[in-house]
């Protein structure tokens, strides 16, 4: 019986669930039924939402594939062209007869006006926020209409970008929507518009929870101390009761006065021997199921369900012997960050699709990430994607979405950022997996290394108000958003704290470190640009040639082709690509375009591995390796390791080794060799060096005894190795290293002094 108990009280919790839909809160959905119109344009489309335009367009035949061929000018229009969806629907009796009636978009993409029955609700300014309105009064039981109206995006943005003073640098600073849609290194023009995420009726009465999240407040090993979070509006002031079961067993209750409106109330519980969350590959990643109710006597008002794990996360930014150590801590344990800039995984939004994440986060897995930067120019993931990576162990550095340009600052653009602000941190504060919240992409960077005050004619008194809304933007509205409203995670006010042209820039923080690829170096000088965290670096290359087969829909492929130049959307990526193939594989005449794209993907993989190798083996100076970038959002030439169709790219396949827990190097100065471990337990073993020529066979054999500590990175020399391989001929030979701990070969590499080997 006592077996039974917790589920038991789970089906007890989940009928109670059920009764709340029923009784106190009802919910209708309004996605299906839509018109979307042209305006002007004999166009009239019976859609489903969430869908914008483009999608649409598409799906009636009226538009090509926007990610196909040569398309992406003849689209353009979309975006300078207004839109209107409707919709015509009755409304529920259990809905009529709630005294509250709420009207919710969980996106809409960008500048639109919202009518109901012919009144205007609102004017909708942010792709990032939650929508809603009071509608009780405007509801009728047959035959409402609702109209989403969409202005022209580009006129509406490009007047608001006139008006402002000073100029910003970006066209896209004005509005709150993705900035990679304006068209990047990587992206095409694609400005969605439209009901980006699904919209509801909510009903209810007496009071309901808005909004419940948890966070782990404290840890120590016999206990964690767990903060609930719960937005309560309420039509009456009363005494309420919420009642809280971890995992279906009932654990505390409070006792909540109510008064009329909106409210935050803040709960503490504690979780006796809690099993904790822990990143991949450092532990298991149990989740506790919360279920918050909230009561009035014995009738269940609502009820929140909240799949959470206890963690706790620390981010160390304090002055050293060198410059700043930073790193991160998880439940109390120094670790080492591995893996990748997340860009948003689709051009089209409501392309996204759960099945193309979970392929994706599961290749991070097996690639051994334990962490992945979503980087600031694109959407706030969604609840699946969170969700995923709770279950994977891949901890989130989350930027807001701010990227490369200074902001407006005037009070209606802050409050608009504020209020996204905490709807998102609200949102994502119960996920396990979110690391940190950082302030945005290259935007300090580019207000002091990229010549703005200059290029757009700034006054002084421009740069000081400018600036002076920066702060208050990434110094004061983000960061306290966090602190209220989260409490516990980390915030960064920049990613990089300093540009890669600054000496700081690797003595402290994080660093974009790009002098390899955007200052032409060669891969080598990744090994003098080591950094304390280096979250950006990167090289291109083409995708896998059947993407490239699929683009380019029966047209000959080469260098030159059109849809090759169409699908390469940085200034010098085709010939910088070309100048490194010359460059690392001088004697080797690729025997058409597919070998060709091929070495484009060996040239990428062998200078990530100069660079992923040159962190690692730096450990703990460096403490991070992020590369950029994970995946695509439609099929192109850029510095990913896994194209837009999921075919891994040789970069991706090689990480299976560079990022393994165990990672054995050869210093190609001295030739000592590293083993970088971040185990957290000892290692016993012996190391086993082999110099061997080019058909395998050992030319010199060397067995040591070795011991590391947990998380150690160690340098030994090993006796002979360097006599040897002075004397031998590089072109001829390679080093194989193994590392054994009994019978089980914990990890093994092979150690080539030119890429053209690998
Ligand atoms: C980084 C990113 C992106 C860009 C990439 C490659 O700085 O933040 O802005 O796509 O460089 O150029």
């Amino acid at each position: 019986m006592k077996k039974l108990l917790p589920l038991i009280l789970l089906i007890i919790a989940f009928t109670a669930c059920q009764q709340v839909e029923k009784q106190n809160v009802v919910v209708q959905l309004l996605n299906q039924g839509w018109t979307l119109t042209g305006d002007t344009l004999d166009i009239n489309m019976q859609i489903d939402v969430p869908s914008v335009v483009q999608q649409s367009l598409y799906d009636n035949g009226l538009i090509l594939h926007p990610y196909l061929g040569t398309v992406e000018n003849q689209l353009l229009w979309i975006s300078d062209h207004p839109w209107n969806y409707t919709l015509h629907f009755d409304a529920s009796k259990d809905l009529l007869e709630k005294q509250v009636v709420e009207l919710e978009f969980d996106g809409i993409d960008t500048y639109a006006e919202v009518k109901l029955n012919g009144e205007k609700l609102f004017f909708a300014d942010n792709q990032f926020r939650v929508w809603k309105h009071d509608v009780k009064d405007l509801l009728k039981k047959k035959d409402n209409l609702l109209e989403v109206h969409f202005l022209r995006y580009d006129s509406t943005q490009l007047a608001l970008y006139e008006q402002h003073q000073p100029r910003l640098p970006e066209k896209y600073a004005v509005s709150r929507k993705a900035p990679y849609q304006h068209g990047w290194d990587w992206a095409p023009k694609y400005k969605n518009v439209g009901i980006w995420k699904r919209v509801e009726l909510i009903g209810w009465s007496d009071a309901k929870l808005q909004n419940a999240y948890i966070v782990t407040e404290n840890l120590d090993s016999e206990k964690a101390t767990m903060r609930l979070c719960l937005d309560v509006e309420s039509k009456a002031e009363g005494n309420y009761v919420a009642e809280i079961y971890v995992n279906g067993e009932r654990s505390s209750e409070k006792n909540v006065h109510l008064d009329r409106g909106f409210q935050s109330e803040i709960f503490k519980f504690e979780i006796l021997n809690p099993e904790l969350w822990w990143p991949n590959e450092m532990g298991e990643q149990p989740l506790y199921v919360f279920d918050v109710l909230l009561k009035d006597g014995d009738k269940v008002l609502d009820f929140k369900k909240i799949r959470s794990g206890i963690k706790t996360f620390e981010m160390v930014d304090e002055p050293d012997s060198i410059g700043r150590a930073f790193y991160f801590k998880v439940n109390g344990v120094p670790f080492y960050a591995k893996g990748a800039n997340y860009i948003p995984e689709e051009m089209i939004e409501t392309w996204n699709d759960v099945d193309h994440t979970i392929q994706l986060l599961e290749q991070a897995k097996d690639a051994h990430f334990n962490m992945l930067r979503v980087w600031g120019g694109g959407i706030y993931p969604s609840d699946d994607f969170f969700t995923l990576c709770d279950k994977y162990g891949i901890l989130v550095w989350e930027d807001f979405m701010y990227a490369g340009t200074m902001y407006p600052y005037d009070e209606a653009f802050l409050e608009n950022a504020r209020i996204e602000a905490e709807e998102q941190v609200k949102r994502l504060a119960s996920h396990p997996s979110l690391a940190l919240w950082c302030g945005g992409n290259e935007i300090s960077e580019g207000y002091y290394n990229w010549g703005w005050q200059q290029s757009l004619g700034w006054s002084e008194e421009d740069d000081k108000a400018i600036k002076a809304g920066y702060d208050r933007l990434f110094e004061n509205i983000l960061p306290q958003a966090v602190a209220k409203f989260d409490g516990t995670r980390p915030y960064w006010p920049s990613s990089p704290s300093k540009g890669w042209g600054r000496p700081e820039s690797l003595t402290e923080g994080d660093v974009h470190y790009w002098g390899v690829w955007w200052g032409e170096q060669p891969y080598e000088m990744y090994r003098e640009k080591v950094g304390r965290f280096n979250s950006e670096y990167g090289y291109q290359s083409y995708p896998d040639y059947s993407t490239l087969l699929k683009i380019a829909e029966g047209e000959a492929l080469s260098k030159d082709a059109e849809v090759i130049a169409a699908h390469q959307k940085h200034a010098r990526g085709t010939r910088q690509i070309d100048d490194f193939i010359q460059r690392y594989y001088p004697n080797i005449q690729p025997k058409d375009f597919e070998e060709y794209v091929h070495l484009s993907q060996l040239s990428q993989a062998y200078g990530m591995e100069v660079a992923t190798e040159a962190h690692r083996t730096a450990k703990p100076y460096n403490m991070g390796t992020l590369y950029w970038q994970l995946n695509d959002a439609w099929p192109v030439t850029s510095w990913s390791s896994i194209d837009y169709y999921g075919n891994p790219k040789v970069f991706h396949e090689r990480l299976k080794t560079l990022y393994a827990p165990v990672l054995l190097s050869l210093d190609k100065k001295d030739y000592g060799v590293f083993v970088t471990s971040d185990l957290l337990r000892n290692i016993d073993g012996t190391l086993s060096v082999a110099v061997c020529d080019l058909e395998d066979s050992p030319l010199f054999e060397q067995k040591m005894k070795v011991r590391l500590e947990a998380n150690e990175n160690r340098k030994f020399v090993v006796e002979g190795l360097s006599e040897c391989l002075r004397k031998a001929d590089l072109k001829k030979v390679y080093v194989k290293l193994e590392l054994a701990e009994g019978d089980t070969l914990t990890a093994e590499r092979k150690c080539y002094f030119f890429a053209f080997f690998e």
